[in-house]
């Protein structure tokens, strides 16, 4: 029955809100309710372009009415990990975990507590910051750093260009003529609501679009003229050597280099092997990527010809062993093509969330507040020098499962006892599961927020019940886009649920700590809201939208372009750094001052590859968001969770199409389903992330999650290393 024209049955009411899920497309959802009960969920159907949402979105009634909700605070009776539980009262759970958190900071110290919180939606007051602001008013904890999804994208653009705000809005796509999607899937994962609107609209103008990915993805086979494979952690090579060819071509834009960057000449010099005697040529590029050199060579020429061009540069390049050096080289390229600051173009930078470049967009007010509530277990450390600064002690996020089985005796600063994880899959999204199964074994107190009774919250001695944001209100924003989203209640929270926010209040309470929260939830949004353009906050809250007023699509840079003088980048010499001084001053090995190419440990070359001859990429998966939806029926009918592994690779193991397989490496083993296919290159097989984790007791992971395998390195940068992995494929016994 159509909703639109008020047919719709008796006492259902449609209510406007924003889906805050963590794959931050931040789309318009419909939603119906009757009697409190949400009977289905339509998106946007106004005028284009419409902020559409995806399956996901639109079956999130069976997120929140899933059987495996957790409705009530939850204490552990089994063991850790297996997942029995009884339930209690708020007070209680409260109560415990204020008196586990007093007692370890009492007994330890307050280092000894360490905070685990991640994303869970996209949302300005129920995300970070509030238990760090908790946490740091109670006597200071241990932080990790590391950000999972774009370190090494920020990291670059911030030494580059100063800022990591770099990108065009999405609707300027169409205005370019070439578009190269580098290891950019925005058809799978989501990147931006309209974005593949725009690219068909782009595509519909003209523009050739060429994929540079190991995997014929969606966006490829949508979008694609051309799809070239590259082998996973090589793509500096790639761009080294297009930019060889385009300096022996003298098909670079020399005015721009010129006038707007500083350190071209020291990177020719390494590019054409003056400084190391290596030339970085086309055929010297295609003995690593596995590129023929003739394709590099034209993909050079095109971006370096072809006015406007944008180097749509994906995140998941970077999660790799150097991956800064990858954004650090994709950014000199879009500069060598004079492509920054103009329409059509793109400055060859991305960290997902930061496209909404010049927009104001609401910060989370905890995390503004936590500058006032500084981490006493930081306070006597000086901030770490460079653009990415922060105060030590902190724990790499990926090694926090080895600084809690080794503590000081292996060399960490404290010696850690309790574990708040919030908003986080914390064993399923992370490197190595095993190991941080292990670690979450061996803690004292580990304290849970969650909305379902994930492999993580298996290991929690109290788990606090979450609110779903139809459940609660707050403000989110869409990457890339020019829109703040009101996040509305649309029912009561189920069961005993609270918002995160709410939650993090009532603990302040019983921790003695005062002047926690001092406004209502309300006047917090609302001055938020106003505060970022908004002028009529109630009518913005019944339109679920606020669009900013914008006349022609957003162009980061575009003031630098159009008169340096007044508009120095933010960099140290006011320009765009190809050769960073303060990577160098830094002196940590793998931080070049210019963009250079390094071999990664556990790629094909590494003497490892004998034993373990596929390289894995662990790619974001359509039907889910991180590890969330994993549980959603309907969802699962859409795909298989599936080891994508080419036909070649595939054939000369006896795998078939369907077969269930075995992936292993000494990291650990899972099961898994085959999809054999042409759709990846030999050499390479992908686990999409975020199934949820079940060791069988032998020590193989039936549920297929990809960081069973997945290594707990970071970059010299601080990069998470997701695709850098060997592995080998044998079908189950
Ligand atoms: N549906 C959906 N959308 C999402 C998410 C989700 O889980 N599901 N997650 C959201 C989040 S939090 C984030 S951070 C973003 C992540 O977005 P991305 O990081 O862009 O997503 P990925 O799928 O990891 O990677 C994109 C492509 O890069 C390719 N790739 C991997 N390694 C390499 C490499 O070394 N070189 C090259 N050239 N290509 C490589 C993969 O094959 C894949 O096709 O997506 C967001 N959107
Ligand atoms: N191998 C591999 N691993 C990866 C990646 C990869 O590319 N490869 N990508 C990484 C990236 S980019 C990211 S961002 C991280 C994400 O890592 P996580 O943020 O840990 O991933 P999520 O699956 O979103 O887990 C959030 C959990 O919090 C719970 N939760 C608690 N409170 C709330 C709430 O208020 N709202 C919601 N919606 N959920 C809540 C959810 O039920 C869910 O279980 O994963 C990283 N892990
Ligand atoms: S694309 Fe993301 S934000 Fe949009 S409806 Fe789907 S899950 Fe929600
Ligand atoms: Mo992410």
């Amino acid at each position: 029955m159509s909703d639109g024209k008020g047919l719709r049955p008796k006492g259902e009411k449609i209510v406007h809100t924003m889906c805050a899920s963590h794959c931050g497309g931040a789309c318009l959802l419909r939603v119906h309710v009757k009697d409190g009960v949400i009977t289905r969920i339509e998106t946007d159907d106004g005028r284009e372009p419409q902020l559409r949402g995806c399956l996901r979105g639109r079956a999130y009634r069976q997120r929140v009415y899933a059987p495996d909700r957790i409705l009530y605070p939850l204490r552990r009776v089994g063991n850790r990990g297996e997942g029995k539980f009884e339930r209690i009262s708020w007070d209680e759970a409260l109560d415990r975990t204020a008196g586990e958190l007093k007692r370890v900071r009492d007994t330890c110290g307050p280092a000894s507590i360490m905070l685990a919180q991640m994303t869970g939606d996209v949302c300005t007051l129920n995300n970070f910051g509030g238990l760090e602001r908790l946490l740091n008013m109670f006597g200071g904890h241990t932080s990790p750093w590391g950000i999972t999804s774009f370190h090494a994208g920020v990291y670059a653009s911030l030494v580059t260009y100063g800022t990591y705000f770099c990108s065009n809005t999405r609707d300027d796509l169409p205005n370019s003529k070439l578009i190269i999607m580098w290891g950019w899937n925005p058809a799978d994962a989501v990147n931006g609501p309209n974005t593949c609107w725009y690219l068909a609209k782009a595509r519909e103008a003209g523009a050739r679009i060429v994929c540079v990915d190991p995997r014929f993805t969606d966006s490829a086979a949508t979008f694609a003229n051309q799809w070239i494979p590259i082998r996973p952690g090589t793509d500096t090579a790639m761009l080294l050597a297009m930019a060889y060819v385009m300096v022996k071509g003298k098909l670079h834009n020399q005015a721009f280099l010129d006038k707007y960057t500083i350190g071209f000449d020291k990177f020719r010099d390494y590019v054409v092997g003056v400084s190391d005697g290596v030339p970085k040529t086309p055929h010297w590029a295609e003995a690593i990527t596995g590129v023929p050199a003739a394709t590099i060579v034209h993909l050079a020429q095109d971006y370096a010809m072809v006015k406007p061009a944008a180097l749509m540069t994906g995140i998941a390049p970077g999660r790799t062993a150097n991956g800064e050096q990858y954004h650090r080289a994709a950014i000199t390229l879009a500069a060598m093509t004079g492509n920054v600051g103009i329409h059509g173009g793109d400055a060859g930078a991305r960290a997902w969330e930061s496209v909404m470049g010049g927009f104001p967009y609401p910060t989370n007010p905890m995390v503004s507040a936590i500058d006032r509530a500084p981490n006493p277990v930081e306070k006597a450390y000086p901030r770490k020098p460079g653009p990415f600064s922060y105060r030590e002690p902190r724990v790499h996020f990926s090694r926090l499962a080895d600084a809690i089985l080794k503590g000081k005796a292996g060399g960490y600063h404290a010696d850690f006892k309790a574990l708040v994880i919030a908003q986080c899959n914390y064993l399923v999204q992370f490197p190595n599961s095993n190991k941080i199964a292990e670690a979450l074994k061996s803690l004292e107190f580990v304290v849970v927020e969650e909305q379902f009774m994930t492999p993580t919250a298996k290991y929690a001695d109290i788990i606090l019940p979450v609110a779903t944001f139809l459940e609660r209100n707050d403000l989110t924003y869409g990457v890339g886009s020019a829109y703040i989203g009101a996040v509305n209640k649309v029912i009561e929270p189920r069961g005993e649920c609270k918002p995160p926010w709410r939650i993090a209040a009532e603990l302040a309470k019983r921790m003695g700590i005062e002047g926690y929260v001092d406004k209502s939830e309300e006047q917090i949004l609302e001055e938020r809201a106003t505060a970022n353009g908004v002028y009529d906050y109630r009518r913005f809250k019944k339109k679920g939208v606020y669009r900013l007023n914008m006349l022609i699509p957003y162009v980061a840079f575009r003031k630098q372009i159009e008169d340096l003088e007044k508009n120095p980048f933010p960099t140290p010499s006011g320009k765009i750094e190809i050769y960073s001084q303060q990577w160098a001053d830094l002196g940590i090995p793998g931080l070049t001052a210019i963009p250079q190419y390094f071999e990664n440990k556990e790629g094909p070359n590494d003497p490892l590859a004998r034993k373990y001859p596929l390289q894995l990429v662990t790619s974001h998966l359509k039907r889910r968001a991180l590890s969330q939806f994993e549980n959603i029926p309907w969802l699962k009918e859409l795909q298989h969770h599936a080891v994508m592994i080419n036909t070649h690779d595939a054939h000369i193991r006896g795998i078939k199409d369907g077969d269930m397989v075995r992936v292993f490496n000494d990291r650990g083993t899972i099961d898994i389903r085959a999809w054999v296919t042409e759709r990846i290159m030999p050499g390479v097989v992908d686990v999409p992330h975020g199934a949820w984790y079940s060791p069988d007791g032998r020590g193989v992971d039936r549920a297929g999650c990809a960081n069973t395998l997945t290594s707990e390195e970071y970059s010299p940068g601080g990069s998470f290393t997701y695709n850098t992995a060997l592995v080998e494929v044998a079908k189950a016994s």
